[in-house]
């Protein structure tokens, strides 16, 4: 795993699991993980205020079951990934 891309993979599945593990389901993210991974590891969590992060986890959540599994984690950083490009 010494390629760039294969890193960044791995770091995307283990930031996953670092959070969802935490409460709960340990595969999903319930809203309080959700909003830490978002704090504490992207740049706009500090820019984002509760009602915001509370909307983007509402946009997140496309079968409304009130949790981020790693699908709906994915589509999010496929987004980010749009944004940043
Ligand atoms: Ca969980
Ligand atoms: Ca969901």
């Amino acid at each position: 795993m010494a390629c760039p891309l294969d890193q960044a993979i791995a770091l995307m599945v283990a930031v996953f699991h670092k959070y969802s593990c935490k409460e709960g389901d340990k595969n999903t993210l319930n809203k309080k993980e959700m909003k830490e991974l978002i704090q504490k590891e992207l740049t706009i969590g500090s820019h984002l205020n509760d009602s915001e992060i509370k909307g983007l986890m509402a946009a997140l959540d496309s079968d409304y079951d009130q949790e981020v599994n790693f699908q709906e984690y994915v589509t999010f950083l496929g987004s980010l990934a749009m944004i940043y490009n």
